[in-house]
């Protein structure tokens, strides 16, 4: 299936089927191993007191979950120290980003697992270094398995916001103007995941630049 770039908005690029079968199937079996591995997925709570509906891993760097800031162990959850960024996955959000026109070697990435009842509640990607964000260094996100109702608004909580079928394979990737906008997961499509990957939830994987 050939990949289909649709610009969604200035520094908003949704890459269609930008992962082939094979590939897909080889970033799974490496989520599985990150998810289940020793360091493994695990449910923050945020600082509201709130649990989120998804699992979550954190590579090269942790984001705690309660006080919103990157460290190097999950001083809110077990305190292990976080894995680095696999370099072929630095390369694939590298060569993502510059199809999308940003050039950026992101160095910490955010794996999250969704069950058939996970979603991801309306928020802004703002913690990392601010030199990054006033740069619009870019978000990459990877979708893999079930498809994902991906609501994707403005940069103020109250514009409108955009509803969206992220599918496995797909890319999505915003930086520039686009770098603060809103963004969540208002539900998961069971179901939907290629048969090939075995899967049922879906797994996606953020990079981004400290
Ligand atoms: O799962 C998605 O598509 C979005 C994930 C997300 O918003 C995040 O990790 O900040």
């Amino acid at each position: 299936m050939a990949v289909t770039s649709v610009a969604i908005a200035a520094g908003t690029t949704w890459l269609k089927d930008y992962l082939r079968i094979p590939e897909q199937r080889a970033l799974v079996e490496q989520c599985r191993a990150f998810m289940d591995g020793p360091a493994g997925g695990y449910v923050p709570t945020v600082r509201g007191g709130g649990r989120m509906r998804v699992r979550m891993v954190c590579l090269g760097r942790h984001w705690n979950a309660l006080t919103y800031k990157y460290e190097p162990t999950r001083a809110d959850h077990d305190d292990a120290p976080v894995a680095p960024v696999p370099e072929e996955w630095v390369a694939m959000a590298s060569r993502i980003a510059h199809e999308a026109g940003f050039d950026v070697e992101p160095d910490l990435c955010i794996l999250n697992w969704y069950d058939a009842d996970g979603r991801m509640g309306l928020h802004q990607d703002k913690d990392e270094r601010r030199e990054s964000i006033e740069a619009g260094l870019p978000v990459v996100s990877i979708s893999l398995g079930d498809t994902a109702r991906f609501l994707f608004g403005g940069s103020r909580r109250r514009e409108p916001i955009e509803s969206l079928l992220l599918e496995s394979g797909d890319a999505f990737v915003f930086g520039g103007p686009a770098r603060l906008r809103y963004h969540g997961v208002s539900r998961i499509i069971p179901g939907t995941a290629p048969p090939e990957l075995g899967i049922e939830g879906r797994f996606n994987l953020t990079f981004r630049k400290y």
